[in-house]
């Protein structure tokens, strides 16, 4: 008998690498979705793998439907990545935010505790929950000051997880994932949305990237990476929490500043803050501006991760490096814009 796997947030970046992680060692995989509109499984046909998930309709809003799915399916293990996952749209958003994100793992741990008590569960937490961080790099003892409503969502979720651990003997995990990104990212996310005006820019379709604090500094990794480290701490001995990263950080500027060399633009830069502009070393041309537009109420200024735990006891590592990430990306895009398929 395969196992069964029911993976929430079907239709995101890590929803999509991680069906194909599980389908290829042989998981019936299930994949929930809320129904948010057509044209949202594009991750899973880039992927190949549309045909093979087996798409349940769940909302973590509704109790009663996560109660009815999961007594059907009877999962051997349940990945949580659904989420109002934007930073940025938190701001705007916070109450559903919370709902979603808080009370949407916590209805999921209840139908756990009253259903299947032996379902194995993973919590996807977020380095975001360290915050204004006092010390770098983070682990997973290090102090919460979380920045955003998204933020401390997650953070609730995170010791919810840990609760119901300690209190009822559930198999739960919280997976403290820093950055990840990918050619599947979504592109409200800087990155992508830099590979994607970068691959613009080059192809005439764009004239300019506008972006907000360059300065922030994240730990950038690459996502199928990070769904094999979900799925090596559910196959663990025992329940507990990792970080995932790669152990470097960069700024959104040295980001941009790749992404255009891959595309084959030298970017110099003039004038500061809001006036600040990103220009073409060849030609002079304004290629990237900044707006307010993009700043956030509170930022998390960096992030920078210490994944030795997982190193020690899943034997998990981060393989591919920064600038190699971003050439991934850029090529990807450039790709995409090409041949029209953007
Ligand atoms: P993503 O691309 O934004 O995907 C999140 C998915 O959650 C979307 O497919 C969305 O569905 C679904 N969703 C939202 N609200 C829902 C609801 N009420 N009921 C059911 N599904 C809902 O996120 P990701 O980058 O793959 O990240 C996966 C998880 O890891 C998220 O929980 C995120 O917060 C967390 N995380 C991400 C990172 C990262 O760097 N990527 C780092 C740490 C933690 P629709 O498509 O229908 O909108
Ligand atoms: O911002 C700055 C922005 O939106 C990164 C989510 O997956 O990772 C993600 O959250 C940084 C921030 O990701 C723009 O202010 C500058 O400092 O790509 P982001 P995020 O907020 O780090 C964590 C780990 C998660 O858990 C989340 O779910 O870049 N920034 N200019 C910008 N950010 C965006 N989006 N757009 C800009 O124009």
């Amino acid at each position: 008998m395969p196992k069964v796997a029911l993976i929430t947030g079907i239709r995101g970046q890590d929803g999509a690498y991680l069906a194909k992680l599980l389908l290829e060692k042989g998981y019936e995989v299930y994949g929930a979705d809320r129904r948010s509109g057509e044209g949202g499984f594009w991750r899973l046909k880039e992927l190949g793998i549309e045909k093979d998930v087996k798409i349940v309709y769940m909302d973590l809003l509704e109790f009663t439907n996560i109660f009815r799915t999961i007594e059907k399916i009877k999962p051997d293990e349940i990945y949580n990545l659904a989420a109002q996952s934007f930073v940025a749209a938190s701001f705007e958003q916070p109450i559903l935010t919370s709902d979603i994100n808080s009370l949407g793992t916590l209805r999921l741990l209840e139908v756990i505790r009253t259903v299947k008590p032996d379902t194995k569960f993973y919590q996807a937490s977020t380095s975001e929950m360290f915050g204004k961080a006092k010390t770098l790099p983070l682990n997973e003892e290090s102090y919460f000051y979380p920045r955003s409503p998204y933020a401390v969502s997650k953070l609730f979720a995170h010791w919810i997880t840990v609760n119901y651990r300690e209190a009822y003997n559930i198999f739960a995990c919280s997976g403290i994932l820093f950055n990840h990104e990918s050619p599947l990212r979504g592109t409200e996310f800087v990155t992508r949305k830099i590979s994607l005006a970068v691959a613009r820019i080059k192809y005439g379709k764009q004239d300019k990237l506008v972006v907000g604090n360059l300065d922030a500094k994240r730990d950038w990794g690459y996502a199928p990476e990070y769904v094999y480290g979900m799925y090596l701490m559910l196959q663990n001995d025992k329940p507990d929490d990792f970080v995932l990263a790669t152990g470097e950080a960069h700024s959104v500027r040295e980001f941009i500043e790749e992404a255009f060399r891959v595309a084959g633009f030298e970017i110099y830069w003039e004038g500061r803050g809001l006036e600040e502009k990103g220009r073409d070393a060849k030609t002079g041309k304004v290629l990237v501006e900044v707006s307010p537009e993009f700043y956030r109420p509170a930022e998390v200024d960096v992030l920078l991760g210490d994944y030795s735990k997982a190193k020690r006891i899943l034997g998990w590592e981060p393989k591919t490096a920064f600038k190699e990430l971003v050439r991934i990306m850029v090529e990807e895009d450039l790709r995409r814009v090409r041949d029209g398929k953007v």
